[in-house]
């Protein structure tokens, strides 16, 4: 644990970047789908860790798909964790290390440990095992790549579905014509609101690169625990084109259905405003999940928006509120 102290050499001691590595430590050789979301995010976070990196892998399309009999894209060490456990298995890497070198055992630099969890494996099915490495201040960076749905066992519902999607869980029917009725959990509020010795929570989108790759860095500098909520969209699940992924993520930021901050210091630091948000309408018609909601519903969803924008201080434009 974080409060146990011992000399150790982490190895990013961060620079900020101001363009990708080349090196890559998460390569060729996985069968996610073309455009997959997570898997650029993967690609990401690899570079921006870097060698000395261990990753945890709770089950999940970045696990599934991912590994095939002796073939996987990592070029670091990996481990797979049951999808309930990763906050679990990285909290236990994390406290072997810390004893090993307090006991002399082991002089090497001390690893950025990384669980890479799906939005099931974190905000709901390992919402424990995450609060739990949370709560104990381990040294580790929890990363939830968001791609709004339990999707490898086949895009079910899970708590960060936003509302009104399509799953396979939540068909528009007669009954229930906006599809998914409930509004998506705040997972990163969460772990700021309940977890007051995490000094870094910050939330990113792969459609902002080095702003996802120094958020990635920073976190890795924290000695604690440090938490991303990463957005990740996911072609196949939300019914759009492969080659439209990083699009589409941008839109969702320029919409503000996604909103990208930082909270370092106890204080919230907005990182990017979108000078004039854009109707939420034009990121909901991209996508075929949404392709049954009506103007009422979409009118929901835009004051949704609108409030969760206004908690952190952005003005809404009005070209954005009436449409
Ligand atoms: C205890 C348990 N329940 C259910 C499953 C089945 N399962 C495997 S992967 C998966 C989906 C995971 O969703 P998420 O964490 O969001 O990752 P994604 O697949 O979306 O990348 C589920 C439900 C399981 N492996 N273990
Ligand atoms: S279903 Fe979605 S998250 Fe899973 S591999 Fe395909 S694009 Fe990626
Ligand atoms: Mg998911």
């Amino acid at each position: 644990m974080a409060t146990q102290k011992v000399e150790k050499s982490k190895l990013v001691r961060i620079r900020s970047l101001a363009k990708a590595p080349m090196d890559d430590y998460y390569v060729a050789g996985h069968r996610t789908c073309a455009g997959c979301g997570p898997a650029i995010n993967y690609r990401l976070v690899a570079k921006a860790a870097g060698k000395d990196t261990i990753f945890i892998g709770p089950t999940g399309c970045m696990y599934v798909a991912n590994t095939s009999y002796l073939c996987v894209p990592w070029a670091v060490p990996w481990i797979h964790a049951q999808i309930t456990n990763g906050g679990g298995i990285g909290s236990g890497i994390s406290a072997a290390y810390e004893a090993r070198i307090r006991k002399g055992k082991y002089k090497g630099t001390f690893p950025n440990v990384i669980v890479m969890a799906g939005d099931g494996g974190s905000s709901d099915i390992g919402l424990q095992a995450l609060s739990g490495a949370m709560y104990r201040n381990h040294d580790l960076l929890f990363i939830a790549y968001d791609n709004e749905a339990y999707a490898n066992t086949g895009i079910q519902v899970s708590p960060t579905t936003p509302y009104g999607a399509r799953t396979t869980f939540t068909p528009p029917g007669p009954v229930v014509p906006e599809g998914k009725k409930l509004w998506p959990k705040d997972l990163a509020k969460m772990i700021v609101g309940g977890h007051p010795s995490v000094a870094y929570v910050a939330t990113a989108s792969i459609g902002y690169p080095i702003d996802l790759m120094n958020k990635v860095r920073k976190a890795l500098n924290i000695e604690g625990a440090a938490f991303l909520h990463i957005h990740a969209p996911c072609p196949k699940g939300w019914g759009f084109p492969a080659d439209k992924t990083i699009e589409i993520a941008r839109l969702a930021v320029q919409t503000g259905m996604w909103t990208m901050w930082e909270f370092e210091n106890r204080e919230y630091k907005i990182n990017i405003e979108p000078k004039k948000l854009k109707p939420i309408s034009q990121y909901l018609e991209t996508q075929d999940r949404f392709n049954h909601l009506t103007a009422e519903h979409k009118a929901k969803i835009q004051n949704f928006v609108n409030l969760k924008l206004a908690t952190l201080g952005i003005k809404v434009p009005v070209e954005a509120v009436t449409a």
